[in-house]
């Protein structure tokens, strides 16, 4: 039997629905109150650990991360117990979400970099978990050391191009590792953070495509792209783990992201 007219429309609204699911792409972010500490600059760093849409400015719930440290001169520690529950959202988003702060007092000088392994997120429109392991560099009193060195995640981005000091129109470049390796050809999702402090005039996307940018890494996993405007930029790589997550009694895929946020300013 033929479906019936009204399951005819329901169909067809729900393939429209598939069809206009726009490529929004998720990103862990990893946002620092600075990103160069000089000698007169308060010593003390708030960082937020959010789940978002960058561009679009939406949150997504975000439960307490596994893991939240930093790297610095060659140690880890982790700053995991710091973290502190907070609530926010998109002024056109209903409902507050969850996300994440810590403070952190600079000490010494050199390059920080803040990672943060969140807890898995089960995202049931693409049928499988999330965890996007996200990096920030802090540099700090003049030592700019560090910043090029893997924190040793299951996947992450390694920086090629030192990670502060960059100017608006700056190319980025970076390497994608999986399990310490590089990740031939790995697809890279770029966003502009709208949210960025200082940003005076928010971007609206003329079309979908420009939400999120999109390269393509080369055989040794290396990638680049030019910043086209002053604020924080989010570079994401996304891999299948080779472990699953059960989900009510279902292996479900998991997918693990490589996030590296990175600031500019414009040339004044
Ligand atoms: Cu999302």
């Amino acid at each position: 039997m033929p479906p019936c007219r009204s399951m005819r429309t329901l169909i067809a609204a729900a393939l429209l629905l598939l069809a206009a699911a726009p490529a929004f792409a998720h990103f862990g972010a990893v946002i620092p109150s600075d990103d160069i500490v000089a000698r007169d600059d308060a010593k003390t760093l708030s960082i937020e650990v959010k789940f978002i849409h960058p561009l679009e400015q939406h949150y997504m719930e975000m439960a307490k991360p596994k893991q939240f440290g930093v790297k610095h001169g060659g140690q880890k520690s982790d700053l995991t117990a710091a973290l502190k529950e907070v609530k926010g959202g998109s002024p056109d988003q209903t409902g507050k979400f969850t996300f994440w702060t810590a403070d952190y007092d600079i000490r010494r000088p050199g390059d920080y970099t803040f990672f943060v392994e969140p807890t898995p997120y089960w995202e049931p429109a693409e049928d499988l978990y999330i965890v996007h392991y996200t990096k920030v560099c802090v540099n700090a009193l003049g030592l700019e050391e560090g910043w090029d060195v893997p924190v040793g995640l299951e996947t992450e981005i390694v920086p090629l191009t030192r990670p502060y000091g960059l100017w608006t129109g700056n190319l980025f470049t970076g390497q994608v590792l999986l399990k310490g390796k590089p990740v031939p050809h790995a697809e890279v999702e770029i966003e502009y953070l709208n949210a960025s402090p200082g940003n005076i005039s928010v971007v609206l996307p003329p079309a979908d495509p420009y939400v999120t940018q999109v390269v393509k890494a080369d055989a040794d996993g290396i990638f680049s792209y030019a910043m086209p405007k002053a604020g924080w930029w989010g570079f994401s790589a996304l891999n299948e783990a080779d472990w699953t997550i059960d989900h009510e009694g279902m292996k479900k895929t998991v997918e693990i992201g490589a996030v590296y946020w990175v600031r500019t300013r414009d040339m004044r």
